[in-house]
C-alpha cells in the first residue's frame, strides 16, 4: 500500500507546529520535519510566494499544501483518530481549539519578546497580561475537564485539544515555574497527556528549542 507523504514546514521552534508534530508521534506516522532558518524564510522562501498566506507552518500532503496551524492539527487529528469520537465530540474539541486561538493573542507578545521580535519587559507582561488571561482560560478548561470526567478535555481519549493545552503549559512552566501551582486540575491533565508513551518518547527525543 502506498504511504501518504507528509512534509511539515516551520521554524526551529515548537510554537505553532508542535501539536502537528505530536500528532505524528502519537500516531507513529513518519513525516519530514523541515525546520527553516528565519534568514532563508525572509530572504528566499517567503519572496517565492509558494506558501499559502505567506506564513508557516505549512503541511504538504502528497504535494498539496495546507496552511494555518489549527487547521493542520485538525486535519491530522481527523486522519489519525485524535479529533473526537462523535460529530458532537469533534465540535467540542474544535471549540476548545477556537477558544485557545482567542486566548493566544494575550500570550503572543511574551513569546515574540523571547525571540527578539518585540521588546517588552517579560515580568511585566507575565503579571499584567499572561497570568490574568491564563486564569480565565484555565477556568474554562477546568470546566471541560470536570464535564468529561476522564482526565482528558473531551470524551475518553486524547485529542488535539489536549495537546494544545498541555503544550501551552509546558512552554510557560519553562518561564514561570509556578504557572500551574494554583491549578491542580491543569497540572494533572498536563502530566496525564505527557505520560502517553509515544508522546513522552517524542518529547524526550525532540530538538531543544526556546519554545
Ligand atoms: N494563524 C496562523 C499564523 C501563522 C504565523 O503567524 N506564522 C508566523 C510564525 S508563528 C510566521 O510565519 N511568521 C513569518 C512571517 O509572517 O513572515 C497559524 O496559526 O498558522
Amino acid at each position: 500500500m502506498r504511504m501518504t507523504k507528509y512534509k511539515l514546514y516551520y521554524f526551529n521552534l515548537r510554537a505553532r507546529a508542535e501539536v502537528a508534530r505530536q500528532l505524528f508521534a502519537l500516531a507513529g506516522e513518519p513525516f519530514e520535519d523541515i525546520r527553516v532558518e528565519f534568514e532563508d524564510w525572509f530572504n528566499t522562501i517567503k519572496p517565492m510566494g509558494d506558501m499559502p498566506f505567506d506564513a508557516l507552518p505549512v503541511l504538504e500532503v502528497d504535494g498539496h499544501k495546507i496552511a494555518q496551524s489549527i487547521t493542520i492539527a485538525r486535519f491530522l487529528a481527523r486522519q489519525f483518530g485524535f479529533a473526537g469520537k462523535s460529530v458532537y465530540e469533534q465540535a467540542v474539541v474544535d471549540s476548545i481549539a477556537d477558544q485557545y486561538s482567542d486566548f493566544f493573542p494575550h500570550v503572543r507578545p511574551f513569546l515574540r519578546t523571547l525571540l527578539g521580535f518585540e521588546n517588552h519587559d517579560l515580568d511585566t507582561l507575565l503579571i499584567e497580561k499572561v497570568r490574568p488571561a491564563r486564569d480565565e482560560f484555565f477556568g474554562q478548561m477546568v470546566k471541560m475537564l470536570q464535564a468529561s470526567e476522564s482526565g482528558f478535555l473531551v470524551g475518553q481519549t486524547v485529542t488535539y485539544a489536549d495537546l494544545l493545552l498541555a503544550e501551552h503549559v509546558s512552554t510557560f512552566k519553562q518561564y514561570d515555574p509556578h504557572y500551574v501551582r494554583d491549578w491542580p486540575e491543569i497540572q494533572d491533565h498536563w502530566a496525564k497527556v505527557r505520560a502517553i508513551p509515544n508522546l513522552s518518547k517524542w518529547i524526550n527525543d525532540r530538538p531543544e528549542t526556546i519554545y
